[in-house]
């Protein structure tokens, strides 16, 4: 039966280092929509690959010595060979340094600008180079800081094409609210809407001319394409959009669902519908923004050493406890913690105690009380029905809840089922059922539903937990399980009296919580050591001491947190800076020898720490009223600041 056509994607990951456990969650949740829809009848494709261009992965290049495409093929290659080792079933895995997206992407962008949607200008405005993202002032948080990454942005020049988004503003407004079911959760959609539709877009600055790995523009090659332009496009071309053969992008475009986390929906969710309307295209019919796994407070990140990478959890425990763990404990569409804990719970108490008891026990009983054998059931009763109908009803509020990405509502029917079945045998009790013969035809009866049910929770499974699903199908004595359908899901009886069960491995064995809590946490640590290296000790600095002082003393100086609301270079000296500062009501000026470790732009916005009665001098000619706190050692500096919101003046002690 063919239900249509069904097109998912993943964002395309930057290959600029491993990826970890967060790009595994979108990925494994995109796999199983994909599972699920090919399994009920859809013609798939599912669409993953990598963004390699931009001025982050040449950075990243060179710091290694390497040209950016040895550098990103190496990280690709170990992109696929993890996919490969999670059975991520993507039909189409995108580069954007594919030759045939390259010219796909020329092609769109010389489109636009022949029908002036792209023109040249000049763009000068607060650019985040980690993001590689141009904000209006408007945009940037206080402090100057970019509102994605929250770091800081600083001022920068340069001739450049631009993308009329303005022009379609009013198209894309119109759009959302006539097609609310767009984007998901609604909390994104409103916020698009308001911080940033109606508020009014900016013309988007879409070239570069400050790197070169990037998509030459084809009419003025020393400009690069922007990345997301580059990026956003790989939608369509990964479906032969501008190439010879567009059969499949005829065939599957638009989009059923881009999946990917709430960082990136902004570019989803504007950019990209702007650009297809550039280009009078269909727009995706979902844009899917789920949240991120966090730890403690905080995004997962490598310089705070709490990365956790994919590898070591299927290495231990399986790949589809690893798939399990993702789905069923973070609710999708908003951020989730993770914790070796939360993991090994989740381990034992639905993979180990539910489902795997309840497999073991079932399978063992109809061994031990009919030589393995599937009974008839000649005895049935309400209590069987009532289980029935539960089982067989599952089927329908398991896609529902797929259909909405929910998946894990969806898991969670699957296992209401499994602790019925757990809960219908402690009721049943057929071990006492055994003690008398009298009581065969309503032991076989139990022994058929539990069977039977642990049949239909099989293939609720199998989109989920493909292997598992299986075992536990040959486990139930059926040969071969290319039969399976999910409709069979819904019917009960379906499984052929008279075959011989075959007990096979413990699915899921019980672990050891705190022993195995310990183990878990050394080998994420040495995983996480073996991928980023172990950080060089260094030997402690020795600073001779200054002479011991009293309160008394410190009492005489005088140190305020003070805000920086202007920066220039001094006039006469390349390695000072001239600052002005707010402190308390008054504004004083600074100058201070920062010039070679911070530019003027980026300390605009900056709490520093200004020793204030500090006699006052002439520097070069420039009174310094003050002197601000560094720290430094060797050619590095860095500025004392203090850790959060202060209002200017606040004094130090
Ligand atoms: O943004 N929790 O690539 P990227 C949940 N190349 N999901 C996470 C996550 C976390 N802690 N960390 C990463 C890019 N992700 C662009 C995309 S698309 C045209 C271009 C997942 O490598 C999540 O899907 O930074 C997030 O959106 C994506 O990885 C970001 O991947």
């Amino acid at each position: 039966m063919n239900k249509g056509t069904y097109y998912v994607t993943t964002p395309i990951y930057y290959p600029s280092a491993k990826l970890h456990i967060g790009h595994t969650y979108t990925t494994v949740a995109a796999d199983v929509l994909a599972r699920f829809k090919r399994f009920t009848g859809y013609d798939v494709q599912f669409l993953t690959g990598t963004d390699e261009h931009g001025e982050k992965i040449q950075k990243a290049a060179e710091a290694k010595g390497m040209t950016p495409k040895a550098y990103v093929d190496d990280i690709v290659r170990d992109i696929k060979e993890i996919w490969k080792s999670m059975d991520i079933s993507y039909d189409i895995f995108i580069r954007t340094t594919d030759d045939h997206h390259v010219k796909a992407v020329q092609g769109i962008f010389q489109r636009l600008y022949d029908q002036g949607d792209i023109y040249k200008s000049e763009y000068e405005g607060w650019y985040c180079t980690p993001c590689e993202s141009f904000w209006t002032d408007t945009q940037l948080k206080e402090g100057n800081l970019c509102p994605d990454c929250g770091r800081p942005a600083h001022l920068a020049k340069e001739e450049a094409y631009f993308f009329k988004l303005s022009k379609y503003q009013d198209r894309l407004i119109k759009y959302y609210e006539e097609h609310p079911e767009i984007c998901f959760p609604d909390s994104r959609r409103n916020e698009m809407l308001n911080n940033f539709l109606k508020p009014g877009l900016e013309d988007l600055c879409v070239s570069r001319t400050t790197f070169n790995w990037g998509i030459p523009v084809p009419f003025d090659p020393k400009h690069v394409i922007y990345v997301w332009i580059d990026a956003l496009s790989n939608y369509i071309t990964g479906l032969g959009y501008g190439s010879d053969n567009t059969e499949k992008y005829e065939k599957y475009w638009p989009a059923n669902v881009h999946i990917m986390a709430k960082e990136i929906i902004r570019f989803h969710t504007i950019i990209w519908p702007a650009m297809l309307m550039a280009l009078d295209e269909p727009l995706p019919k979902l844009v899917y923004g789920h949240g991120w796994i966090m730890f403690g407070d905080d995004k997962m990140s490598k310089s705070k050493g709490n990365i956790v990478y994919p590898e070591p959890l299927i290495e231990r425990y399986g790949l589809d406890a690893l798939k399990y763990f993702l789905l069923r404990e973070f609710t999708f569409g908003y951020d989730g913690t993770y914790t070796n804990r939360i993991f090994i719970n989740r381990f034992n108490a639905d993979l180990s105690n539910d489902l795997g008891n309840l497999v073991s026990r079932s399978i063992s009983m109809i061994e031990k009380y009919n030589d393995g054998i599937i009974p008839e059931a000649k005895a049935v009763t309400e209590l069987d029905q009532e289980l029935r109908g539960l089982a067989t009803s599952a089927a329908a509020r398991v896609e529902d809840a797929i259909d909405k990405l929910q998946f894990h509502q969806a898991l969670e029917e699957i296992w209401k089922v499994i602790r019925r079945v757990n809960k219908y045998i402690d009721e049943t009790t057929p071990w006492i059922l055994a003690k008398d013969e009298a009581n065969k035809d309503r032991l076989d009866t139990v022994m058929y539903h539990l069977a039977d049910s642990i049949r239909i929770i099989s293939i609720l499974l199998k989109p989920f937990m493909e292997a598992t699903s299986s075992k536990i199908w040959v486990q139930l004595g059926i040969k071969g399980d290319e039969g399976i359908s999910w409709e069979d899901a819904s019917l009960f009886g379906q499984l052929p009296v008279g075959i011989k069960v075959q007990r096979g491995d413990v699915l899921f064995p019980r672990l050891e919580t705190e022993k195995e809590i310990e183990e878990l946490e050394r080998v994420n640590a040495d995983y996480f050591k073996k991928i980023n290296g172990v950080p060089e000790e260094k030997e402690a600095l020795k600073v001779e001491p200054k002479a011991e002082i009293t309160i008394d003393d410190f009492d005489k100086i005088d140190i305020r947190a003070a805000k920086v609301i202007k920066a220039e270079k001094h006039p006469k000296a390349d390695k000072l800076l001239v600052l002005q500062l707010q402190v308390g009501d008054e504004t004083r000026q600074v100058v201070s020898g920062i010039a070679a470790h911070y530019k003027p732009e980026d300390m605009v916005g900056k709490t520093v720490l200004l020793l204030a009665n500090l006699k006052p001098v002439k520097l070069r000619g420039v009174e310094s009223q003050g002197m601000i706190l560094a720290a430094s050692h060797e050619d590095k500096l860095v500025l004392g600041t203090v850790d959060g919101e202060i209002i200017p003046g606040a004094q130090l002690s």
